[in-house]
């Protein structure tokens, strides 16, 4: 059977390919999961993807889905700089998580440059636009194999 793998978009992420296309690009989040799948579906997984704006939803994603997946790719979006919550569901579900930025964490405002998810990442992509997502998932599906 096709393993799976769990793909996490954080809050505002919906309003991609609408505003701001100077950071984020002109892609919506439609066209990056479709991408998605098709490289999943390539590598011989398939994915579930959610959005949301709310903390604890994610939290509950994590522990509804993760159990089944193989491994997490995750844009934590603002919650990748404040939520302790998150990083502990990605402790407690134990497969390995991605994280990816689509803008370059490291190169902005300095509060944007600590990740509460990074030390429970196997990695983290960041600053290649979308792409950023196809490296990630193209890095889990590796990892996964190879584990
Ligand atoms: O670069 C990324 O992928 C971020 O995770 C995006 C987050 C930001 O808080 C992180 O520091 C870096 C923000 C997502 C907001 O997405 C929007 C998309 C279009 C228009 C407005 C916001």
């Amino acid at each position: 059977m096709e393993k799976q793998i769990l793909v996490l978009h954080g809050p505002n992420l919906n309003l991609l390919g609408s505003r701001e296309p100077d950071t984020y690009g002109r892609m919506t989040l439609a066209e990056i999961d479709r991408g998605l799948e098709e490289q999943a579906a390539k590598g011989g997984f398939r994915i579930q993807t959610f959005q949301s704006n709310h903390e604890g939803e994610l939290v509950d994603l994590i522990q509804q889905h993760g159990p089944s997946s193989a491994g997490v790719l995750i844009n934590p979006a603002a919650y990748t700089h404040t939520s302790v919550a998150l990083r502990d569901a990605l402790l407690a579900v134990a497969v390995p998580v991605v994280e990816v930025h689509l803008s370059n964490i490291h190169t902005r405002e300095p509060f944007r440059h600590h990740s509460y998810v990074a030390p429970v990442a196997v990695g983290q992509i960041t600053g290649f636009g979308p792409d950023s997502y196809r490296l990630g998932l193209s890095a889990l599906m590796e990892h996964i194999h190879h584990s």
